[in-house]
């Protein structure tokens, strides 16, 4: 992606869309009786009224915050309706906001390139549809201006009153004099307006949105003037809107850089960034990020919407706070089961509506240790090759966990088996996420070829797939060795994506991570991406598996009743695991074991260490990974090409490694 690029030439039309209190919205459709009225939802947790992860307008107007748990909630607004968020495995269920947030995002992507960044939030890529619109039917020559388009805040317009304002907007939507980037943009506020209507006659949600020439502006724009309003950025008002922006509101300056920014430059808001040269910004934060403040400063960024309707990643976390911390191995397996369960539930149904596979599996987990020296340590993030089925992908993130405590615990040399020394240790928040996941090449045979019994394939799809992940997983060093015992383990490594996991996530919430891990938990596509099409190719030949392998026909049968029955019950999906679901799972159960439960603990960090990380360089090794998932994304694939080779070559780049390293060495203060 490139950092940033001239934008006069061919200006873009971006819009950003971002529901209104978008849970509060969905149980209000379940529940129409709460319109209009003060309510939030609340975490399934009871203790003081639950904490409140999302408030009604009405309720804001009460000064109701989402930062109170409902007892305070119902001191400032008795009347405040809360609703508590649905669950299952004993944690909160996003499904049903995951579900109406694709119903959305469905119907944004008829106008544009659409990019999903997070469970209520779209980036739009307008420029074809306004170009089309002004060539066409340009704002001027239409009989009349929907009072939804003259409702738009355009930036930089003297309003009065509010039918000035109408009048003025609508002058500026219309005006032939205009240049060539306000009249493209007044086209993308109009297209804009209308996908925000059709929103909410389809799915009864508002939105709102902010319209401009690239991503970052709009997404500053989009929050500007809510509910249920838009705010256009012309480029005469970009350098006034910045101005005064507070510095630590831009995304990915609210963390260290930011404050290395506020600290050490004394910059407080975007507009104080202008008095630094380009030069001065490299040579303190490195080339590519000092490019890239600059340009900031300016309002210019390159950022591409990218195309993408589904997930990156799925995740599913739980934490746990205080008296309720996991103590033990088998309380934190328990709770990881759960976890995987529903990590392996989406995986598979993302598989059968999508033909995506995901080939990683990472484990988070946040603990404090035995003693206070320890408190600052960060429980290491891990990650495997992910194999599919509930049972595998349970038994490896149960070994991520193990290689992950090990390695917190390092000096203290506790025992992580057990409960002999329950004292020793405590996990506060657990998560398991999947990434990497990509589409199954066409051509490739599918498991729903198999199941649709549309084409004879001779493969089950656990083979198939189990293939195909094997050659697209990299594999480690350690692979060639035959150390089946330690198979999981070998692969463990130092998380290489846990940037990707924590991007778009919204803020950790206190007591349920699967809250705040938003971003990444998005699963569902638009529908008309659930029946896939299967090519029509034989796979025969591609796989060597034994007859009895294959489901029994009474089982494909069941299988394909189930799956005619999910289709024809889209909307309630969650209830029905889905087919593929219920193949993993049975076969699953029938499957030896592969890898072992057993410790293994000292040649695992053996090699792993011997095998990385001790061969790290001392700057690498005082990278915060948290700090790289702040930054912008090509300046994130620029460290993550300079930290890669020196794992692997045990040699320290020079260039520009000398100033990132800069910026990282600065922080650790
Ligand atoms: P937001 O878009 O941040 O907020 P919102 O839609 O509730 O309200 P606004 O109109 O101000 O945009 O978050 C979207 C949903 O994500 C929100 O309804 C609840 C959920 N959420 C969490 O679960 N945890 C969090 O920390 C945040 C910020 C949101």
């Amino acid at each position: 992606m490139p950092v940033a690029r001239p934008e006069s030439s061919h200006p873009r039309i971006i819009a950003h869309v971002d529901m209104d209190c978008f849970y509060v919205q969905v149980e209000q459709r379940k529940k129409p009786e709460l319109r209009g009225l003060p309510s939030a939802v609340v975490q399934y947790n009871e203790w003081k009224g639950g904490g409140l992860i999302a408030v009604s307008y009405e309720a804001r107007g009460f000064g109701v915050k989402r930062s109170m748990r409902g007892d305070e909630a119902k001191q400032v607004c008795p009347q405040i309706h809360l609703v508590q968020v649905p669950v299952a495995r004993g944690k909160a269920d996003l499904s049903t906001y995951r579900n109406a947030g694709s119903e959305v995002v469905s119907i944004l992507a008829r106008k544009g390139r659409c990019e999903r960044a997070s469970i209520d939030e779209v980036y739009l890529d307008l420029t074809d549809a306004a170009e089309a619109m002004l060539r066409e039917n340009p704002p001027e020559s239409l009989e009349a201006v929907h009072e939804e388009v003259l409702k738009s805040h355009v930036l930089g317009l003297a309003n009065e009153d509010e039918i000035d304002k109408k009048e003025n907007v609508k002058r500026w939507m219309c005006n032939s004099d205009a240049d060539h980037r306000d009249k493209l943009l007044a086209c993308g506020a109009i297209i804009t307006a209308e996908l925000r209507m059709q929103v909410l006659m389809e799915t009864e949600f508002t939105c709102s949105a902010g319209v401009a020439h690239n991503k970052m502006l709009a997404k500053l724009a989009s929050a500007m003037n809510k509910p249920a309003q838009q705010t256009v950025v012309p480029s005469s008002s970009v350098n006034g809107l910045l101005y005064s922006f507070p510095i630590k509101k831009m995304k990915q300056l609210g963390g260290k850089l930011g404050t290395s920014l506020q600290g050490d430059l004394g910059v407080n808001t975007v507009g104080d960034l202008l008095q630094f040269s380009e030069e001065k910004l490299q040579d303190l934060y490195g080339v590519k990020t000092g490019t890239w403040l600059w340009n900031i400063a300016r309002g210019i960024s390159g950022e591409e919407v990218q195309g993408r309707l589904l997930p990156k990643s799925h995740g599913s976390g739980k934490s746990f706070p205080g008296p309720r911390a996991l103590k033990t191995a088998a309380t934190v397996q328990h709770w990881l089961n759960q976890l995987c369960d529903e990590l392996s539930e989406r995986i598979c149904r993302d598989l059968e509506e999508n033909k995506r596979t995901a080939h990683t599996l990472t484990l988070h987990a946040t603990a404090y240790g035995p003693s206070e020296r320890d408190s600052h340590k960060k429980f290491p993030s891990k990650s495997c090759p992910l194999r599919y089925g509930t049972g595998k992908i349970q038994e490896d993130a149960f070994n991520l966990f193990q290689a992950g405590l090990r390695e917190y615990l390092g000096s203290y040399g506790a025992k992580t088996q057990g409960s002999q020394h329950p004292e020793r240790w405590a996990i506060t928040g657990l998560s398991v996420s999947a990434s990497k996941i990509m589409a199954i090449p066409s051509g490739t045979c599918s498991i729903m070829k198999y199941f649709g019994g549309e084409q004879r394939c001779d493969a089950p799809a656990r083979q198939v797939e189990a293939n195909f992940i094997q050659e697209a997983v990299p594999t480690s060093p350690s692979d060639s060795k035959n150390c089946t015992e330690l198979e999981c383990c070998e692969r463990v490594e130092l998380t290489d994506n846990y940037s990707d996991y924590i991007e778009d996530n919204k803020v950790p919430m206190e007591e349920d991570k699967n809250l705040s891990l938003l971003g990444h938990e998005v699963d569902s596509s638009t529908k008309e991406a659930s029946q896939p099409h299967f090519p029509s190719e034989s796979c025969s030949g591609k796989t060597k598996v034994s007859a009895q392998e294959f489901p029994s026909e009474d089982v494909r049968h069941q299988l394909s009743t189930a799956r005619s029955k999910r289709k024809e019950q889209k909307n309630s999906a969650l209830k029905d695991q889905g087919t593929i679901l219920r193949f993993f799972k049975s076969n699953d159960q029938a499957q030896e074991p592969t890898r072992s439960q057993g410790d293994g603990s000292n040649s695992c960090n053996a090699i792993q260490n011997g095998g990385g990380r001790a061969a790290w360089s001392y700057k690498v090794d005082e990278i915060d990974e948290s700090v790289i998932a702040e930054l912008p994304e090509e300046i994130q694939a620029e460290l993550e090409s300079w930290i890669r080779p020196q794992k692997r070559a045990n040699t320290v780049k020079r260039g520009g490694a000398t100033t990132i390293a800069h910026y990282f060495s600065a922080n650790q203060k």
